[in-house]
């Protein structure tokens, strides 16, 4: 009787195995994703996913983005003066590193700079989540049944994952991120670490870690292929005239009307701006009601980075106050 018992035990045991593999609900369709697209591993990739965990302080957080505050309240997070002086003591550690990613790739250097430092605070909060965690639960769990869009982001973002963490030697199971799955001193998903991190210093691995050279060089690249104008303006502050104003309405940030159009539409900028150039508009919420500027391909290209506007806009200012402290202090 012995032996049928421990063979049934055995069964149970692995049967446990199998029904723990496909806990997550969707989890039997994204291996078959894996086996035709990718030609994965099912048994592999059912192990992975077995391995990563529903959190739900992964799901809290994703439901209360800071993007969701206003942008009064949004600033002052990035916006402070330890965040300045420490962007100048990084970008004058790495003076010389910066100045050649930023002629190769042709990127305005405080930009790099700054983008490291309001994702990462220059590398010094890189994220404490298993990525495997993360995005295991927001590709599976993803808070709210209205979003099956960004639950296809994140299931893609994962399958992703599965790919770049061999092509990078990356351990699946230990890496840590955001909560949102995002590596590395520039915070880069999945997706994008597979296509636009670069090995800035030529030893075989693309490491957004450990590698100065690798983070400053992707950043750069990240920024030169969605279409980065070196020198080119950011935003600029507007002065709606007190005529009555429609707002136009737009899906994102992509320039699309030409400064002289906002102009007669009662949007003034700045005369020195080519009143051809193609602009959107942007509107904040400050205490003391809206603000407005006209935003440029620059601005645009940072949003490639971070949908959102108020992203955008602290980048781009804290940039200023870094370009502005190492002239001031060269
Ligand atoms: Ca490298």
């Amino acid at each position: 009787m012995l032996r049928p018992l421990i063979t049934t035990l055995l069964l149970n045991l692995s049967f446990c195995s199998v029904l723990q593999a496909q806990t997550h609900p969707g989890a039997d369709a994204f291996i078959a994703q894996a086996v035709a697209d990718h030609e994965l591993d099912a048994d592999e990739v059912s192990a992975v996913l077995a391995d990563g965990a529903f959190q739900q302080r992964i799901a809290d957080l994703i439901a209360r983005p800071a993007e969701g505050k206003a942008w009064y309240d949004y600033r002052p997070i990035f916006i402070t003066d330890q965040r300045i002086a420490e962007g100048l003591d990084f970008w004058r550690t790495h003076e010389a590193l910066i100045a050649a990613v930023a002629e190769q790739y042709q990127v305005d250097p405080q930009i790099i700079v700054a983008i490291i430092g309001v994702e990462t605070f220059y590398g010094r909060i890189t994220g404490d989540f298993r990525v495997l965690d993360a995005l295991t639960t927001l590709a599976f769990y993803y808070p709210s049944d209205r979003t099956r869009d960004r639950s296809d982001f994140f299931s893609k973002e994962l399958m992703q994952y599965l790919l770049l963490s061999p092509e990078e030697q990356l351990p699946l199971r230990e890496v840590k991120g955001s909560y949102a799955g995002a590596m590395g001193l520039g915070q880069f998903m999945p997706s994008s670490y597979r296509a636009y991190a670069v090995d800035f210093d030529g030893d075989g691995r693309r490491d957004l870690w450990a590698s100065t050279p690798d983070v400053v060089g992707s950043v750069a690249n990240y920024l030169h292929v969605h279409g980065w104008e070196p020198g080119g303006p950011v935003v600029r502050a507007v002065n709606p005239s007190d005529a009555e104003r429609s707002l136009p309405e737009q899906s994102n940030y992509k320039p699309w009307q030409s400064v002289l159009s906002f102009h007669e539409q009662g949007f003034k900028s700045a005369p020195d701006l080519d009143a051809e150039r193609l602009a959107a508009l942007v509107r904040l919420e400050e205490r003391s009601g809206d603000s407005f500027w006209l935003s440029f391909q620059n601005f645009y290209v940072i949003t490639r980075y971070n949908r959102s506007p108020m992203y955008a806009m602290v980048v781009y200012q804290l940039s200023e106050a870094l370009r502005e402290g190492m002239e001031a202090g060269a």
